[in-house]
């Protein structure tokens, strides 16, 4: 179908066949005709594989021996999405792959949907990680990610009857793992607990329990870069695995203990998202993998040497703390100096600061880790005792510099009383080189609000660079009709590698046949995702409506209760026989998004979501005027589907508490208009954009300020507005709920006493925003150049510019590329 260019791989349709079929063969005994499109899609993962290894040996080995510092990613989440069709566009083998698919009998889109995403995140914060590794490898840059290979990823989700969420494990790897390399001879000892002893004026850990950490590489290809970097993933093992003993006293459970306990370290992906939650087993994984990626790290740069100049250390790698769940890494490198290599306090903690630098990815104070002191000591005595001299040696620091007391014990490490905890985003500010934000925004309330302090303290620390997305995947793999598009209108594909190429297409927003053409693309986008969606969900949204789309983790702060609640007004509007424009504008409304197991509010939510769904879908009034649709278990491969047919985008958080958001980036570069507040990204993007190209919306972060401060209401708005009281009524008498007054009570209570994120005081200028959005897709030449103008101004949020942002102001400040 595509007709961009590929880097050009030497190997024919016939040649792939073949090697498919070989390997069909060595590993299952089985030829075309008898293959599963799994075991067809884990053979030719195989053989791209294979064929990657001598440029990956290569980078490997430019990365431990070349003089460039190498970027250490420090992630405990990695949401990577499918492998297969990435590594095939960076191979430029997609042609040859559908080809060779085609001559053994199977779809080649079959084949590549036989591949179980890897969830190994949440949601933003680990796509961007994903992002991130992409980027380096395409700007050929050295870089090694760190993270854990859990066992299950992300849960899936599913919907009961009721339409509530309920979740299954995320059983990634039950049909092997095609792209993971077990590297069983890196393999390193994580030790916990035990006790600290002072021996010959040195302090000594004596851990009581240790366990064995298994590395598993995975390829990351850069994009016509040739380099191809590692994603080291750790696999938590026992080390003596299986206790014979205990097995032939018929102790059978016993025999298996320690390799239970060891595995559970990396048995599953914590499903919090933006939350923390103080489960030791949590503190565990993060040791666990930040211990043995430092070690790996050194054993990587000072291979074989018995006193190796750790001082250098700096100069070779550079860990990014990607939030704080790596943050412990700070005093992890501060044990290894002072105790296993003999450096002095102050030297130790130079190299330290000088090794890690940390982004903070979120504004809600909750989602600041803290660990209880008692755990902590209990589980890292020797780290405990660590972080205790680098609290006191900065709180020495802050009288040294006339802070005053109460300031000062604002900003402790360690806070005082009862039950101190560890605050780690200050161990990670105090031990880092730069600290930033993830967009100008949120870095601009980092250092106003959230880190303020250490802001005055240290305000050359302080930085910003703003969240990009790959166009890769995102664009050239998402959406492929576009991309030819795009590729036709430039005149070379060039852009799939310099984003910034985009804004050559802003001349041809003025050209009637290029608007046409866009038109189309999405219209047969739409169409697709409608096939997808009866295949896959069992419902075929309408192509001729608007596709209006919500997807992300479901949470308060997102606010898809202002959406919800639009959509019921609406409803409400329509089975009035309301003669209110919107009528004529036919929508078709869907949303995408996973609750955390434990996140009453917004399970209650989903289950609001999915009962107004199928009312409205049920009610034939509705019909041509407004659907609702709630697929389960949104994931990377939906968005891929999803982003390039949606028209309108919803990014509607409270002002100021998303800190950057990245679907905004991904819409937007696809064509798709945004209604948004001015929150995270948003705010760039509408700059980049023009105010004319963005449905902006809402309170903006002052004015969210001051009606706190004021008092907010939320029963005021209410009270006022004719709209919402009938969305709220309507909730409220159990329309969507089979008549029970009580199945939302907590909700609708929330909203009209609490309402902490604004929703009620918003939604007067959401409804508005939304029917300024119908005007606007009333002429739809008009609104398709708005579109185009979206993607021809967006260049900038390709994570390629995050990452060049990264390198001069993080990672190599000083030096221009
Ligand atoms: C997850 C756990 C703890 C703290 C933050 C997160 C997280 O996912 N944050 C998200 O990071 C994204 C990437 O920077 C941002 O775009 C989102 O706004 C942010 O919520």
């Amino acid at each position: 179908m595509t007709e961009l260019t590929e880097p050009r791989a030497s190997i024919s349709a016939a040649e792939f066949a073949e090697g498919v079929r070989k390997r069909l063969v060595q590993r299952w005994g089985v030829d075309e005709a008898a293959a599963s499109p799994v075991q067809i899609y884990q053979a030719a993962s195989q053989l791209v594989r294979d064929r990657m290894a001598p440029s990956w040996k290569c980078s490997n080995r430019r990365m431990a021996e070349g003089t460039t510092r190498t970027v250490g990613y420090l992630s405990a989440e990695y949401l990577l999405g499918r492998q297969l069709p990435n590594a095939l566009l960076d191979a430029g083998m997609t042609d040859q792959f559908n080809e060779a698919m085609r001559e053994l009998g199977f779809d080649p889109d079959d084949v590549i949907e036989a591949e179980h995403e890897p969830g190994l995140g949440n949601g933003g914060l680990g796509r961007l990680a994903a992002c991130f590794m992409d980027s380096l490898a395409s700007l050929d840059l050295p870089a090694i990610g760190y993270g854990i290979r859990y066992r299950y990823g992300i849960f899936e989700q599913v919907f009961d009857a009721n339409g509530r969420q309920s979740e299954k494990p995320d059983d990634w790897l039950s049909a092997g793992d095609a792209w993971g390399y077990r590297q069983t001879e890196r393999a390193q000892r994580v030790a916990f607990g035990g006790q600290v002893t002072e021996q010959g004026g040195h302090r000594v850990w004596h851990p009581a329990w240790s366990v064995q950490a298994v590395p598993y590489d995975y390829p990351i290809p850069g994009y016509a870069s040739g380099r191809i970097n590692t994603l080291r993933l750790w696999q938590s093992e026992a080390l003596d695995g299986f206790d014979l003993q205990r097995f032939n006293q018929s102790d059978y459970g016993g025999a298996v203990q320690a390799q239970v306990r060891a595995n559970t370290i990396s048995a599953i992906l914590y499903p919090e998202d933006s939350n923390t939650d103080g489960k030791r087993l949590r503190l565990e994984q993060q040791y666990f993998f930040v211990a043995a990626s430092l070690a790996d790290a050194i054993a990587t740069f000072y291979h074989g040497q018995a006193h190796p100049d750790l001082s250098a250390l700096p100069d070779h790698i550079c860990f990014q703390l990607n939030d704080t769940h790596p943050v412990i890494g700070i005093a992890e490198l501060m044990r290894i100096l002072l105790d296993d290599f003999g450096y002095e306090w102050a030297q130790a903690w130079e190299i330290t600061q000088r090794t890690f630098n940390y982004t903070c990815h979120t504004l809600l104070p909750e989602a600041l880790e803290e660990w209880p002191r008692s755990l902590f000591a209990e589980l890292l005595p020797r780290h405990m005792e660590i972080i205790e001299r680098i609290d006191a040696d900065f709180v020495r620091y802050l009288r040294d510099e006339q802070v005053d007391q109460e300031r000062i014990d604002a900003m402790r490490i360690i806070t005082r009383g009862e039950d101190p905890t560890i605050r780690m985003a200050y161990l990670a500010t105090v031990g880092s080189t730069k600290v930033n934000g993830v967009a100008q925004l949120h870095s601009r309330l980092l250092q106003e609000v959230t880190l303020r302090d250490f802001h005055t303290v240290y305000p050359g620390k302080f930085t910003n660079v703003t969240n990009g997305v790959t166009p890769r995947r995102f664009m050239r793999l998402a959406n492929p009709r576009l991309s030819d598009l795009i590729t036709e209108g430039l005149g070379t594909d060039s852009w799939v590698a310099d984003l910034s190429k985009l804004s050559g297409l802003e001349p041809l927003a003025d050209d009637d046949g290029f608007v046409a053409r866009f038109m189309h693309v999405k219209d047969d986008n739409k169409r697709d995702f409608a096939l997808y969606a009866q295949r896959r969900y069992g419902f075929s949204p309408d192509p001729s409506t608007m596709f209006d789309v919500m997807v992300k983790r479901l949470h308060e702060y997102k606010r898809q209760s202002l959406k919800i609640l639009a959509v019921i007004a609406d409803y409400s509007d329509i089975i009035a026989g309301g003669s209110d424009n919107h009528r004529a504008q036919p929508r078709t409304v869907i949303f995408g998004a996973k609750a955390a197991p434990g996140y009453a509010m917004a399970k209650l939510t989903i289950q609001l979501i999915n009962n107004v769904a199928r009312v409205i879908n049920a009610d034939p009034r509705t019909d041509g005027l407004l659907k609702v649709y709630f697929p389960a278990n949104y994931n990377i491969s939906m968005a891929e589907h999803l982003i390039p047919a949606t028209d309108l985008d919803e990014q509607i958080s409270q002002a100021g508490k998303e800190a950057s958001g990245t679907s905004n980036m991904k819409f937007a570069l696809n064509g798709a208009l945004t209604v948004g507040t001015l929150d995270g990204a948003n705010v760039e993007i509408r700059e980049k954009v023009g105010a004319e190209n963005f449905f902006a919306f809402g309170l903006n972060v002052d004015q969210v300020h001051a009606l706190d401060a004021e008092g907010y209401a939320p029963m005021a708005y209410y009270d006022k507005d004719a709209r919402l009281r009938a969305a709220i009524d309507m909730v409220a008498s159990g329309a969507f709920s089979h008549g029970d007054r009580d199945t939302y009570r907590k909700l609708v209570q929330d909203w009209l006493k609490h309402d902490q994120f604004m929703v009620m005081a918003d939604f007067g200028a959401y409804m508005d925003a939304q029917r300024r959005i119908d005007q606007a897709y009333r002429q739809p030449d008009q609104w398709a150049r708005k579109a185009i103008l979206n993607i021809a101004r967006c260049g900038s949020f390709s994570s390629d510019r995050a990452v060049e942002d990264y390198l001069t102001r993080i990672w190599m400040p000083g030096t221009r590329r």
